[in-house]
């Protein structure tokens, strides 16, 4: 009996858990755009040092990288332009996913895109931020 409970309030605490995850869904799109639903400017917000698992759908622009990824995915600090370790994602064309941990400094950033994709590659971007 004090087994099965345990073993309760394991599970229950494992569902906790999962539930903290930060599940955020992006579209790299055909038009050199991040897209995020219920967003006309898309942004991220995230909590520093948080799990983070993005769920991204690429869509193929008009050009690529030789080794397939049809798009990129790097955040920097804005205040120096500096890439953040650990993210700096290239896509290939479809679902694929990411399980990232948030930088543990509060601030603003920035997503860019690092593949050139289109001619409209330029303005492939998002603000990011980072709260305490
Ligand atoms: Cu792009």
């Amino acid at each position: 009996m004090v087994w099965i409970v345990a073993f309760g309030a394991m599970l229950a605490a494992l569902a906790r858990a999962q539930a903290q995850v930060h599940v955020i869904e992006v579209t790299a799109d055909s038009d050199s755009r991040y897209k995020i639903a219920g967003q006309r400017v898309p942004q991220i917000t995230v909590k520093a040092g948080e799990q983070v698992r993005l769920r991204v759908t690429a869509h193929r622009a008009k050009s690529w990288n030789r080794d397939g990824s049809i798009h990129g995915f790097t955040l920097l600090r804005a205040k120096d332009r500096t890439k953040v370790e650990g993210w700096d994602l290239l896509f290939k064309p479809g679902k694929q996913e990411f399980v990232l941990t948030a930088p543990t400094e509060p601030g603003e950033y920035e997503v860019v895109c690092t593949v050139i994709c289109s001619e409209e590659h330029e303005g492939m971007h998002m603000k990011f931020t980072v709260l305490p």
